[in-house]
């Protein structure tokens, strides 16, 4: 098949997702199109059956807003018909559902007909999507995709419950390769560099948005450092990272916490980490999450969303309620002084994480296509 993919190229859950799915699509023999403003930060290796199309959005002074979704849509028509796609597959309701859809109708005012896919990630419906500045644009597209598909089944709940939703929703959790070069013996392990022997590492990837309760992160592990000699890694950009390390220095734990920015090499750094903190607000299902667990990281998280479906309590990490950190520390502190206890954690994490394994999550995103594929145009 030949699919499109529009999905966010930046650090963030979403890109990441369709980013790995279109490089294991292309492994299975598929031509994968990826169409959006930059090369998504995860596509390092295109080859014969991976393409990108860049979205330039000419700069005009007239305009306060530059018309991305109009450019985009324009693009997604032209590379339509030169690449003949049978399959759009958009990543993000907001704006890329909407733009996709206005793609379908130009082409089909040409006689082109073409399936669209939209996969619901998160945030463009429980936080963005949900602004009344937008819903009903985001309604609109989600009932005039072909296929709606969400990351999980607490994401289906939300979608359904926070909008008018005449389509069946299919979940599809996100997944996540595991191959014997994530194997913590294969990666150069810089442990020594970061920690000394004795220390405890805990890590938090994100992108530093409010809804990550970055502060949460630092106030736990406060309180972990008190009890268990430890160090924090913080991994990642955003608007909540200045306030962070300002927190770290009020605290006067500023030696104990190393802000490394963005990362392309976070298996580098979870290969040495103990244990893994997503207090976030809402998750629509903590791809972080899985990404720490498919290195045997064990997680301490809120409750929030598809974080359940994800880090199972008790068995690869600890749930709690959204901004429980007393509770949250005392897990933690348990947890890491507990040398047995942690070591059967590490065990069930990568346990519950295979149950993501990249080779039984991708076929049914193929299935999907096929579904797709087999409705009729209106
Ligand atoms: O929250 C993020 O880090 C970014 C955001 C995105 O849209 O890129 O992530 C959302 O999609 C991810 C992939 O499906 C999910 O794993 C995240 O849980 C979800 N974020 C939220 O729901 C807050």
């Amino acid at each position: 098949m030949k699919i499109a993919i529009v999905c966010y190229p930046t650090f963030g859950g979403s890109g990441v997702v369709a980013t790995e799915l279109g490089l294991e699509l292309a492994k299975r023999g598929h031509e994968i199109h990826f169409i959006t403003y930059s090369q998504p930060v995860r596509l390092a290796l295109l080859n014969q059956n991976v393409h990108y199309h860049e979205v330039h959005v000419p700069e005009y002074p007239l305009f306060h807003y530059q018309p991305y979704e109009l450019a985009l849509s324009s693009k997604l028509v032209d590379m339509v018909k030169l690449h003949q796609i049978d399959v759009l597959h958009v990543h993000y309701a907001i704006p890329h559902a909407y733009a996709g859809y206005m793609a379908k109708q130009m082409l089909a005012d040409e006689g082109i007909h073409i399936p669209m896919v939209t996969t619901l990630h998160g945030t463009d419906i429980t936080l963005v999507g949900n602004h009344p500045f937008y819903k009903p644009a985001v309604s609109f597209s989600i009932n005039k995709s072909d296929v709606v598909t969400s990351v999980s089944q607490s994401l289906k709940d939300d979608t359904y419950r926070l909008f008018d939703i005449k389509k069946d929703i299919d979940v599809i959790p996100n997944f996540i390769e595991l191959n014997k070069d994530k194997l913590k013996e294969n990666i150069p392990c810089h442990r020594s560099l970061m920690a000394n022997e004795y220390e405890k590492i805990i890590t938090h990837i994100s992108n530093f948005r409010k809804v990550k309760r970055i502060e949460d992160i630092v106030r736990i592990f406060y309180e972990i450092q008190k009890e268990v000699p430890s160090k924090l890694m913080m991994v990642g950009e955003g608007p909540e990272k200045e306030g962070a390390e300002q927190l770290c220095e009020q605290l006067g734990i500023q030696n104990k916490v190393i802000f490394f920015g963005n990362s392309n090499e976070i298996d580098k750094i979870l290969c040495f980490s103990d244990l893994f903190l997503l207090p976030s607000e809402t998750e629509s299902f903590g791809l972080a999450a899985l990404e720490a667990m498919s290195c045997g990281v064990p997680v301490i998280s809120s409750n929030s969303g598809g974080l359940p479906e994800v880090n199972k309590d008790g068995y690869s990490g600890y749930l709690s309620d959204v901004g429980d950190i007393t509770k949250m520390s005392k897990d933690a502190i348990l947890l890491l002084k507990d040398e047995d206890k942690l070591a059967q954690f590490k065990v069930n994490a990568l346990a519950t994480a295979k149950l993501f394994d990249i080779h039984n999550i991708v076929p049914m995103y193929e299935n999907i296509y096929y579904k797709a594929l087999n409705f009729k145009h209106d």
